[in-house]
C-alpha cells in the first residue's frame, strides 16, 4: 500500500480510548486506511511528525448559523467555514431556514445550496428549521429531504414570534421525524413568559443590553425543556434540546435519560465560560453588552457554570456545539443593530455569538489533554464524544466522520505538544467575518497545530494560516441518526406504551 499521508509520533484519541504513543495513521484517497507501526513511506508520501502530541478526530460542529436571511451581517460560507478549520472543525452542520410564508422547503434548500456550494473550506450538511409545518411538508417533503437530500434533522423553536410552534405542531413534527429516523432539535424557552417580561421591562424604560438576561430567566428554559421532554415521551420520539444553559433544565434531561428516554442535550462554550456580567454596560462603551447577547442568555452565577460542567463530565450532554450565530457589532456608518433612535433596545439586538473557531480549543484546554486528571473537567475520550463522535452518530455521519479508525474520513486535529499551543484568544487571530469575539482575553492551553480534512492539511498554525481551499469542502448527504442515549420503542414507563397503539398513526 502506498500512502498519500502518514501521521507519525502522535497519541491518537477516540471516543473510547487514548491509544499508546507511536501508532501511525496511514491515509489513502482521503480515508484512513490503516493504523500501525513503521508504515512505509514512498517518495510521494507526505509525512507529518506529530512530535508526541495528541491527535483527535476533526471537530464536528453540529450547530452553526451561516448566511441565514435573519442575520444579514453575519458570516457567509467563506468566512464561517474558514473560521471552522482554523479552529480544528472539519465538518459543520448549518441551518437551512424556512420562513413562515414559505409553503415548500425545496426552493429554500436550493437557495441555501447556492450560497454554500463551492464556497466552503470544510465539509458540511444542513438541518432544516421548520416554521410552517404543513401536512404537505410533513408527509411529502420531509421524506424527500431525508431520503434524497441527506437532511435528517430539523430544528424547531418554542419561542420567537416569527418562528415559534405550538405544542400540537411540535408533536406532529416529532411523529413525522420519528417515522423517518430523523432527529428533532428543539430551542426550548417559554415564549409567553419572555414576552410578558419584555413588555414590562420596556414599559419601565429598562432597555439596555443587560436586561436581555433578565427577560429570559432560567425558569423559562426549565419549563419549556420539561414540556419538550413530555411531548417527546408521549410520541416516543428522540429529541435533542439545543444550547442548554440551566441546571434545572439539565436535571429534567438527566432524569429522562435515567428512565432510558431518548432525550439528548447540547451545551455551548459560552454557557461554560461566560457569565451575564459580560452583558453589563462598560464605562468606555455603553452598548458593549450587545456582544454577549444570546438566547438562552448567559447566566448570573458561577454555580450555573459549575452545574453545566458537571453535565459535560457526567454524560448528560451528548454534544458540545458552538451555536455560532454571528452578527457584526459595528456597521458601516456607525450603525449598531439594537440601537433605535439613539436608544439601546435589547429586544432588537440580534441573538447569538460567534464561536465556531474557539470551540475546540476552549474545551480541550479543560481536558486531560492539557491538565492533570485531578484538575481536568473531562477526560480525552469524553472530549472526542462531545466535539465529534456523538454528533456523527446522532446526525447520520457514523462510520464516516468522528473517529480515527480504518475506513473513516481522514479528518484530524494534531494538537501542539506540551505548552507550545498556549494563547490568549483575541479578535485579531480569528478568521470569521465579524468584528469581535465574546471570548476576547480568555486563555487557552492549546490550539490546533494542524487541521486535516480528508487527508489534506487545511490549517497550519506553524505557518499561521489557512492553507486549505474554499472549493474543497463537500456537501454531506447524511444518513439516519442513531439514538445515542436511551431508546425508542422499549417499555420505559408503562402506561403510555400500552395506550399508544390505540391512537398513534
Ligand atoms: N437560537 C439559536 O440556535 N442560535 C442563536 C439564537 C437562538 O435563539
Ligand atoms: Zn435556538
Ligand atoms: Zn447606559
Ligand atoms: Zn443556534
Amino acid at each position: 500500500m502506498e500512502f498519500d499521508l502518514i501521521v507519525k509520533n502522535g497519541q491518537i484519541v477516540t471516543a473510547s480510548e487514548v491509544l499508546p504513543l507511536g501508532l501511525e495513521i496511514g491515509v489513502k484517497d482521503g480515508k484512513i486506511s490503516c493504523i500501525g507501526t513503521s508504515l512505509p513511506a514512498s517518495s510521494s508520501t507526505k509525512v507529518i511528525d506529530a512530535e508526541g502530541a495528541y491527535i483527535t478526530p476533526g471537530g464536528i460542529d453540529s450547530h452553526v448559523h451561516l448566511a441565514q436571511a435573519n442575520s444579514p451581517t453575519g458570516d457567509d460560507w467563506e468566512t464561517g467555514s474558514r473560521s471552522a478549520i482554523a479552529g480544528g472543525t472539519t465538518t459543520i452542520i448549518a441551518f437551512a431556514s424556512q420562513e413562515r410564508h414559505e409553503e415548500s422547503l425545496m426552493p429554500v434548500l436550493a437557495d441555501y445550496h447556492s450560497k454554500s456550494r463551492g464556497q466552503s473550506y470544510c465539509d458540511y450538511g444542513f438541518h432544516f428549521i421548520l416554521t410552517n409545518p404543513t401536512k404537505e411538508i410533513l408527509q411529502k417533503e420531509l421524506p424527500v429531504l431525508a431520503q434524497q437530500e441527506g437532511i435528517t434533522s430539523v430544528k424547531l423553536y418554542m419561542t420567537y414570534e416569527p418562528m415559534k410552534l405550538n405544542d400540537r405542531e411540535l408533536l406532529e413534527i416529532m411523529m413525522a421525524c420519528r417515522k423517518l429516523g430523523m432527529t428533532t432539535m428543539i430551542h426550548a424557552e417559554n415564549s409567553d413568559m419572555i414576552a410578558l417580561i419584555i413588555e414590562g421591562l420596556e414599559a419601565n424604560g429598562n432597555t439596555e443590553p443587560f436586561f436581555h438576561s433578565i427577560a429570559r430567566p432560567r425558569i423559562a428554559e426549565d419549563e419549556a425543556s420539561y414540556r419538550a421532554i413530555s411531548l417527546a415521551e408521549l410520541v416516543d420520539a428522540p429529541i435533542l434540546i439545543v444550547h442548554m444553559s440551566s441546571e434545572t433544565a439539565m436535571g429534567h434531561v438527566r432524569k429522562a435519560q435515567t428512565r432510558l428516554l431518548p432525550i439528548h442535550a447540547e451545551t455551548c462554550p459560552h454557557y461554560l465560560f461566560l457569565l451575564s456580567e459580560e452583558i453589563k454596560s462598560k464605562p468606555h462603551d455603553h452598548f458593549s453588552g450587545a456582544k454577549h447577547v444570546c438566547s438562552p442568555p448567559l447566566r448570573h452565577h458561577t454555580e450555573d457554570l459549575e452545574a453545566l460542567w458537571r453535565g459535560v463530565a457526567n454524560g448528560t450532554f451528548t454534544v458540545f456545539s458552538s451555536d455560532h450565530a454571528p452578527s457584526k457589532y459595528d456597521h458601516p456608518g456607525g450603525k449598531k443593530l439594537g440601537v433605535v433612535d439613539g436608544i439601546p433596545r435589547f429586544a432588537k439586538i440580534p441573538n447569538g455569538l460567534p464561536g465556531v473557531e474557539t470551540r475546540m480549543s476552549l474545551l480541550f484546554s479543560q481536558s486531560e489533554g492539557c491538565l492533570p486528571p485531578n484538575q481536568a473537567r473531562l477526560g480525552l475520550p469524553r472530549f472526542v464524544q462531545l466535539t465529534s463522535a456523538n454528533a456523527a452518530k446522532m446526525y447520520g455521519l457514523g462510520g464516516v466522520k468522528g473517529s480515527i479508525a480504518p475506513g473513516y474520513d481522514a479528518d484530524l486535529v494534531i494538537w501542539h505538544a506540551e505548552s507550545k499551543g498556549e494563547c490568549v484568544i483575541s479578535q485579531d487571530m480569528l478568521h470569521h467575518g465579524v468584528d469581535y469575539t465574546p471570548f476576547e482575553g480568555v486563555k487557552v492551553r492549546n490550539w490546533p497545530r494542524y487541521t486535516i480534512l480528508r487527508g489534506k492539511v487545511v490549517w497550519n498554525k506553524d505557518d499561521g494560516r489557512v492553507v486549505g481551499e474554499m472549493e474543497y469542502g463537500q456537501y454531506l448527504k447524511r444518513g439516519k441518526g442513531e439514538v445515542v442515549v436511551g431508546k425508542t420503542g422499549g417499555r420505559v414507563h408503562g402506561m403510555l406504551e400500552d395506550e399508544r397503539k390505540f391512537w398513534m398513526q
